[in-house]
Protein backbone atom coordinates (compact mmCIF):
# COMPACT_ATOMS: atom_id res chain seq x y z
CA UNK A 1 0.00 0.00 0.00
CA UNK A 2 1.38 3.36 -0.66
CA UNK A 3 1.75 5.60 2.30
CA UNK A 4 -0.10 8.13 0.71
CA UNK A 5 -3.41 6.13 0.47
CA UNK A 6 -3.52 6.19 4.38
CA UNK A 7 -4.24 10.13 4.33
CA UNK A 8 -7.50 11.11 5.43
CA UNK A 9 -9.11 13.97 3.11
CA UNK A 10 -9.15 15.93 6.75
CA UNK A 11 -5.37 15.50 6.88
CA UNK A 12 -5.01 16.41 2.85
CA UNK A 13 -6.78 19.51 2.87
CA UNK A 14 -4.72 21.05 6.01
CA UNK A 15 -1.78 19.95 4.36
CA UNK A 16 -3.07 21.39 0.64
CA UNK A 17 -4.43 25.07 2.49
CA UNK A 18 -1.87 26.74 0.07
CA UNK A 19 -4.06 25.38 -2.37
CA UNK A 20 -7.01 27.44 -1.81
CA UNK A 21 -7.64 30.38 -3.69
CA UNK A 22 -8.94 32.40 -0.84
CA UNK A 23 -6.95 30.59 2.01
CA UNK A 24 -8.66 32.08 4.86
CA UNK A 25 -9.69 28.74 5.93
CA UNK A 26 -13.13 29.08 4.75
CA UNK A 27 -13.15 27.27 1.39
CA UNK A 28 -11.52 24.28 2.89
CA UNK A 29 -14.76 24.59 6.18
CA UNK A 30 -16.59 24.67 3.28
CA UNK A 31 -15.57 21.40 1.81
CA UNK A 32 -15.99 20.07 5.48
CA UNK A 33 -19.15 20.46 5.53
CA UNK A 34 -19.81 19.24 2.21
CA UNK A 35 -18.38 15.79 3.60
CA UNK A 36 -20.29 15.53 6.64
CA UNK A 37 -23.23 16.03 4.00
CA UNK A 38 -22.35 13.73 1.64
CA UNK A 39 -21.51 10.96 4.79
CA UNK A 40 -25.09 11.73 5.60
CA UNK A 41 -26.49 11.30 1.83
CA UNK A 42 -24.29 8.51 1.75
CA UNK A 43 -25.69 6.42 4.69
CA UNK A 44 -29.17 7.01 3.71
CA UNK A 45 -28.50 5.91 -0.26
CA UNK A 46 -27.09 2.83 0.94
CA UNK A 47 -30.38 2.24 3.13
CA UNK A 48 -32.82 2.87 0.24
CA UNK A 49 -33.06 -0.51 -0.76
CA UNK A 50 -34.04 -1.62 2.64
CA UNK A 51 -36.91 0.97 3.60
CA UNK A 52 -39.45 2.65 1.99
CA UNK A 53 -38.26 5.98 0.86
CA UNK A 54 -37.97 5.86 -2.66
CA UNK A 55 -40.56 6.74 -5.00
CA UNK A 56 -41.99 10.19 -6.54
CA UNK A 57 -42.45 12.44 -3.60
CA UNK A 58 -45.15 13.82 -5.78
CA UNK A 59 -44.03 17.03 -6.58
CA UNK A 60 -41.99 18.17 -9.90
CA UNK A 61 -39.16 20.13 -9.67
CA UNK A 62 -38.47 23.12 -11.85
CA UNK A 63 -37.31 20.91 -14.93
CA UNK A 64 -40.96 19.06 -14.94
CA UNK A 65 -39.26 16.09 -13.49
CA UNK A 66 -40.58 13.90 -10.71
CA UNK A 67 -38.55 14.27 -7.59
CA UNK A 68 -37.72 11.19 -5.96
CA UNK A 69 -37.78 11.38 -1.97
CA UNK A 70 -34.33 11.04 -1.89
CA UNK A 71 -33.50 13.85 -4.16
CA UNK A 72 -35.42 16.46 -1.74
CA UNK A 73 -33.61 14.59 1.06
CA UNK A 74 -30.22 15.29 -0.02
CA UNK A 75 -31.03 19.01 -0.71
CA UNK A 76 -32.24 19.33 2.68
CA UNK A 77 -29.08 17.77 3.85
CA UNK A 78 -26.44 19.72 1.88
CA UNK A 79 -28.25 22.62 2.26
CA UNK A 80 -28.95 22.24 6.51
CA UNK A 81 -25.46 21.69 6.43
CA UNK A 82 -24.12 24.56 4.55
CA UNK A 83 -26.30 26.58 6.19
CA UNK A 84 -25.40 25.94 9.34
CA UNK A 85 -21.49 26.83 9.13
CA UNK A 86 -20.57 30.81 8.30
CA UNK A 87 -19.57 30.34 5.07
CA UNK A 88 -22.34 30.31 2.06
CA UNK A 89 -24.03 33.60 1.41
CA UNK A 90 -26.33 31.16 -0.98
CA UNK A 91 -27.23 28.42 -2.18
CA UNK A 92 -28.68 27.25 -5.60
CA UNK A 93 -29.73 23.60 -6.56
CA UNK A 94 -31.53 21.26 -9.21
CA UNK A 95 -34.23 21.23 -6.95
CA UNK A 96 -35.16 24.72 -6.16
CA UNK A 97 -36.78 27.30 -8.65
CA UNK A 98 -34.50 30.14 -7.49
CA UNK A 99 -31.45 30.81 -5.32
CA UNK A 100 -31.83 30.45 -1.25
CA UNK A 101 -30.16 33.55 0.30
CA UNK A 102 -28.26 32.71 3.63
CA UNK A 103 -27.96 35.19 6.29
CA UNK A 104 -25.21 34.49 9.05
CA UNK A 105 -26.06 34.22 12.87
CA UNK A 106 -26.45 37.74 13.20
CA UNK A 107 -28.50 38.13 9.89
CA UNK A 108 -25.89 39.64 7.87
CA UNK A 109 -24.43 39.08 4.63
CA UNK A 110 -20.81 38.38 5.62
CA UNK A 111 -20.42 35.01 4.23
CA UNK A 112 -18.17 34.43 0.69
CA UNK A 113 -19.14 31.77 -1.32
CA UNK A 114 -22.15 30.71 -3.08
CA UNK A 115 -22.35 26.86 -3.94
CA UNK A 116 -24.46 25.51 -6.47
CA UNK A 117 -25.85 21.89 -6.83
CA UNK A 118 -27.18 19.20 -7.90
CA UNK A 119 -27.90 17.20 -4.47
CA UNK A 120 -29.12 13.93 -6.13
CA UNK A 121 -28.05 13.78 -10.01
CA UNK A 122 -29.40 10.24 -11.97
CA UNK A 123 -32.52 10.14 -9.94
CA UNK A 124 -34.30 7.62 -12.12
CA UNK A 125 -31.52 5.58 -11.24
CA UNK A 126 -32.43 5.55 -7.60
CA UNK A 127 -35.01 2.66 -7.44
CA UNK A 128 -33.23 0.56 -9.57
CA UNK A 129 -29.76 0.37 -7.58
CA UNK A 130 -28.08 2.09 -9.76
CA UNK A 131 -24.84 4.31 -8.58
CA UNK A 132 -26.27 8.32 -8.61
CA UNK A 133 -24.06 11.24 -7.50
CA UNK A 134 -24.06 14.71 -6.14
CA UNK A 135 -22.08 17.74 -8.03
CA UNK A 136 -21.39 20.77 -6.57
CA UNK A 137 -19.54 24.32 -7.48
CA UNK A 138 -18.58 26.81 -5.39
CA UNK A 139 -17.77 30.67 -6.56
CA UNK A 140 -16.58 33.64 -4.13
CA UNK A 141 -19.12 36.02 -4.69
CA UNK A 142 -19.48 39.06 -6.66
CA UNK A 143 -21.58 41.51 -5.00
CA UNK A 144 -19.87 43.25 -1.71
CA UNK A 145 -19.71 41.28 1.31
CA UNK A 146 -22.16 42.94 3.62
CA UNK A 147 -25.06 43.16 1.17
CA UNK A 148 -27.84 39.83 -0.05
CA UNK A 149 -26.48 37.38 -2.47
CA UNK A 150 -27.67 38.66 -5.93
CA UNK A 151 -28.40 36.44 -8.97
CA UNK A 152 -25.38 38.21 -10.74
CA UNK A 153 -23.28 36.00 -7.86
CA UNK A 154 -24.82 32.70 -9.40
CA UNK A 155 -24.43 33.25 -12.98
CA UNK A 156 -20.66 33.49 -13.50
CA UNK A 157 -18.92 31.66 -16.28
CA UNK A 158 -17.51 28.27 -15.39
CA UNK A 159 -13.88 29.83 -15.24
CA UNK A 160 -14.36 31.68 -12.10
CA UNK A 161 -14.97 28.34 -9.87
CA UNK A 162 -13.09 28.51 -6.92
CA UNK A 163 -13.88 24.65 -6.35
CA UNK A 164 -16.23 22.19 -8.15
CA UNK A 165 -16.26 18.29 -7.15
CA UNK A 166 -18.71 15.46 -7.22
CA UNK A 167 -19.56 12.98 -4.66
CA UNK A 168 -20.15 9.22 -6.12
CA UNK A 169 -22.41 6.77 -4.27
CA UNK A 170 -21.22 3.77 -5.99
CA UNK A 171 -19.85 -0.03 -4.75
CA UNK A 172 -18.01 2.12 -2.75
CA UNK A 173 -18.90 5.78 -2.03
CA UNK A 174 -16.04 8.49 -3.29
CA UNK A 175 -15.69 12.53 -3.71
CA UNK A 176 -13.56 13.96 -6.24
CA UNK A 177 -12.77 17.59 -6.47
CA UNK A 178 -10.46 20.34 -7.25
CA UNK A 179 -9.49 24.09 -6.72
CA UNK A 180 -7.69 24.38 -9.58
CA UNK A 181 -4.92 22.41 -8.59
CA UNK A 182 -5.72 19.10 -9.89
CA UNK A 183 -7.81 16.79 -8.84
CA UNK A 184 -7.72 14.05 -6.12
CA UNK A 185 -10.44 11.08 -5.33
CA UNK A 186 -11.28 9.96 -1.78
CA UNK A 187 -13.19 6.75 -1.08
CA UNK A 188 -15.43 6.50 1.95
CA UNK A 189 -14.17 4.03 4.43
CA UNK A 190 -17.85 3.87 5.69
CA UNK A 191 -16.94 1.80 9.19
CA UNK A 192 -14.89 4.46 10.34
CA UNK A 193 -16.75 7.52 8.47
CA UNK A 194 -13.55 9.11 7.16
CA UNK A 195 -12.76 9.49 3.37
CA UNK A 196 -9.19 8.06 2.25
CA UNK A 197 -6.87 9.54 -0.23
CA UNK A 198 -7.62 6.54 -3.12
CA UNK A 199 -7.38 8.44 -6.38
CA UNK A 200 -4.31 11.14 -6.02
CA UNK A 201 -3.75 13.48 -8.64
CA UNK A 202 -6.17 11.78 -11.38
CA UNK A 203 -5.54 12.31 -14.89
CA UNK A 204 -7.75 11.58 -17.67
CA UNK A 205 -6.02 9.80 -20.88
CA UNK A 206 -5.89 12.21 -23.64
CA UNK A 207 -6.96 9.13 -25.74
CA UNK A 208 -9.98 6.65 -24.76
CA UNK A 209 -11.90 3.71 -26.57
CA UNK A 210 -15.61 4.20 -24.42
CA UNK A 211 -18.46 6.39 -25.86
CA UNK A 212 -21.19 7.43 -23.57
CA UNK A 213 -24.32 8.32 -24.82
CA UNK A 214 -27.99 7.74 -24.80
CA UNK A 215 -28.38 6.47 -28.40
CA UNK A 216 -32.03 5.94 -28.22
CA UNK A 217 -32.19 8.98 -28.90
CA UNK A 218 -29.50 8.57 -31.98
CA UNK A 219 -32.26 9.93 -34.81
CA UNK A 220 -32.68 12.85 -32.99
CA UNK A 221 -29.16 13.76 -33.26
CA UNK A 222 -27.58 16.50 -35.39
CA UNK A 223 -25.86 15.53 -38.24
CA UNK A 224 -22.31 15.87 -37.31
CA UNK A 225 -22.99 13.52 -33.59
CA UNK A 226 -24.42 10.89 -35.89
CA UNK A 227 -21.23 10.67 -37.83
CA UNK A 228 -19.52 10.68 -35.08
CA UNK A 229 -21.01 7.78 -33.22
CA UNK A 230 -20.74 5.84 -36.51
CA UNK A 231 -17.07 6.51 -36.54
CA UNK A 232 -16.81 5.14 -33.18
CA UNK A 233 -18.50 1.68 -34.25
CA UNK A 234 -16.46 1.55 -37.55
CA UNK A 235 -13.75 -1.28 -37.78
CA UNK A 236 -10.95 0.66 -38.49
CA UNK A 237 -7.16 1.66 -36.22
CA UNK A 238 -8.46 1.04 -32.24
CA UNK A 239 -12.42 1.29 -33.57
CA UNK A 240 -14.75 0.16 -33.20
CA UNK A 241 -14.84 1.66 -29.54
CA UNK A 242 -16.66 0.34 -26.69
CA UNK A 243 -20.60 1.94 -25.85
CA UNK A 244 -21.12 2.31 -22.00
CA UNK A 245 -24.26 3.81 -21.02
CA UNK A 246 -24.93 4.07 -17.39
CA UNK A 247 -27.56 7.26 -17.56
CA UNK A 248 -25.52 8.56 -14.18
CA UNK A 249 -23.77 11.44 -15.33
CA UNK A 250 -21.57 11.44 -12.11
CA UNK A 251 -20.65 7.39 -12.83
CA UNK A 252 -20.35 7.87 -16.56
CA UNK A 253 -17.79 10.45 -16.36
CA UNK A 254 -16.16 9.18 -13.59
CA UNK A 255 -15.21 6.03 -15.76
CA UNK A 256 -14.39 7.95 -18.48
CA UNK A 257 -11.80 10.03 -16.84
CA UNK A 258 -10.15 7.17 -15.04
CA UNK A 259 -10.42 4.92 -18.02
CA UNK A 260 -10.39 7.34 -20.79
CA UNK A 261 -13.87 8.23 -22.83
CA UNK A 262 -15.98 10.43 -23.85
CA UNK A 263 -19.78 11.66 -22.02
CA UNK A 264 -22.18 12.99 -24.60
CA UNK A 265 -25.52 14.52 -24.17
CA UNK A 266 -26.09 16.29 -27.30
CA UNK A 267 -28.93 18.58 -28.62
CA UNK A 268 -31.94 17.20 -30.07
CA UNK A 269 -35.07 17.63 -31.94
CA UNK A 270 -37.31 17.91 -29.01
CA UNK A 271 -34.35 19.60 -26.88
CA UNK A 272 -32.39 22.04 -28.79
CA UNK A 273 -29.92 22.99 -25.77
CA UNK A 274 -29.49 19.26 -24.60
CA UNK A 275 -30.87 18.20 -21.37
CA UNK A 276 -27.68 18.86 -19.06
CA UNK A 277 -27.68 22.26 -16.83
CA UNK A 278 -24.61 24.08 -17.48
CA UNK A 279 -24.71 25.52 -13.72
CA UNK A 280 -24.57 23.05 -11.11
CA UNK A 281 -23.98 19.49 -13.69
CA UNK A 282 -21.93 20.75 -16.62
CA UNK A 283 -19.64 23.46 -15.51
CA UNK A 284 -18.91 21.18 -12.31
CA UNK A 285 -17.90 17.91 -14.49
CA UNK A 286 -15.70 20.39 -17.21
CA UNK A 287 -13.54 22.29 -14.54
CA UNK A 288 -12.55 18.69 -12.99
CA UNK A 289 -12.45 17.02 -16.00
CA UNK A 290 -9.93 19.76 -17.50
CA UNK A 291 -7.82 19.70 -14.73
CA UNK A 292 -7.08 16.32 -14.76
CA UNK A 293 -6.22 17.09 -18.52
CA UNK A 294 -9.16 16.29 -20.08
CA UNK A 295 -11.66 18.56 -22.45
CA UNK A 296 -15.10 19.71 -22.40
CA UNK A 297 -17.01 21.67 -25.05
CA UNK A 298 -20.80 22.07 -25.87
CA UNK A 299 -19.83 21.05 -29.19
CA UNK A 300 -18.30 24.32 -30.43
CA UNK A 301 -17.41 26.37 -27.04
CA UNK A 302 -15.60 25.42 -24.14
CA UNK A 303 -17.83 24.70 -21.54
CA UNK A 304 -16.14 26.76 -18.96
CA UNK A 305 -16.30 30.19 -21.14
CA UNK A 306 -20.00 29.94 -21.81
CA UNK A 307 -22.07 32.96 -19.99
CA UNK A 308 -24.50 31.92 -18.11
CA UNK A 309 -28.21 33.72 -18.40
CA UNK A 310 -30.32 31.75 -16.02
CA UNK A 311 -29.85 29.73 -12.96
CA UNK A 312 -31.39 26.67 -14.86
CA UNK A 313 -29.55 26.69 -18.46
CA UNK A 314 -29.18 23.85 -20.10
CA UNK A 315 -26.41 22.87 -22.79
CA UNK A 316 -24.74 20.24 -24.84
CA UNK A 317 -22.31 18.52 -23.31
CA UNK A 318 -19.41 16.83 -24.73
CA UNK A 319 -17.20 15.64 -21.80
CA UNK A 320 -13.49 13.47 -21.40
CA UNK A 321 -10.33 12.37 -23.10
CA UNK A 322 -8.96 15.39 -24.88
CA UNK A 323 -8.43 14.29 -28.49
CA UNK A 324 -12.34 12.68 -28.17
CA UNK A 325 -13.84 15.34 -27.63
CA UNK A 326 -11.22 17.37 -30.15
CA UNK A 327 -12.93 14.76 -33.08
CA UNK A 328 -16.26 15.41 -31.87
CA UNK A 329 -15.98 19.17 -32.37
CA UNK A 330 -14.48 18.53 -35.60
CA UNK A 331 -17.37 16.37 -36.72
CA UNK A 332 -19.82 19.26 -35.52
CA UNK A 333 -17.43 21.68 -37.28
CA UNK A 334 -17.51 19.77 -40.58
CA UNK A 335 -21.64 19.55 -40.54
CA UNK A 336 -21.74 23.44 -39.85
CA UNK A 337 -19.66 24.51 -43.07
P1 LIG B 1 -31.38 14.32 -13.61
O1 LIG B 1 -30.71 15.57 -13.12
O2 LIG B 1 -32.85 14.49 -13.77
O3 LIG B 1 -31.02 13.12 -12.81
O4 LIG B 1 -30.86 14.13 -15.11
C1 LIG B 1 -29.49 14.08 -15.37
C2 LIG B 1 -29.14 12.70 -15.83
C3 LIG B 1 -27.67 12.45 -15.93
O5 LIG B 1 -27.14 11.94 -14.74
C4 LIG B 1 -27.61 11.43 -17.00
O6 LIG B 1 -26.36 11.39 -17.62
C5 LIG B 1 -28.70 11.84 -17.93
O7 LIG B 1 -29.62 12.57 -17.14
C6 LIG B 1 -29.41 10.70 -18.54
O8 LIG B 1 -30.43 11.17 -19.35
P2 LIG B 1 -31.21 10.19 -20.35
O9 LIG B 1 -32.03 9.30 -19.49
O10 LIG B 1 -32.02 11.11 -21.20
O11 LIG B 1 -30.18 9.44 -21.14
MG1 LIG C 1 -29.25 16.25 -12.35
Amino acid sequence: MKSNTRKTLDEFIIERQDDFQYSTGELSRLLNSILLAARVVSYKVRKAGLIDIIGAVGTTNVQGEDQQKLDLYAHNIFVETLVNREIVCGIASEENDNFITIQGLDQSHNNKYVVLMDPLDGSSNIDVNVSVGTIFSVYHRISPVGTPVTMEDFLQPGVNQAAAGYILYGTSTMIVYTTGFGVNGFTLNSAIGSFYLSHPDMKCPEDGNVYSVNEGNYVHFPRGIKNYIKYCQEEKENRPYTSRYIGSLVSDCHRNLIRGGVYLYPSTLKTPNGKLRLLYECNPMAFITEQAGGRASDGNRRILELTPTELHQRTPFYCGSKNMIDKIEEFIANEEK
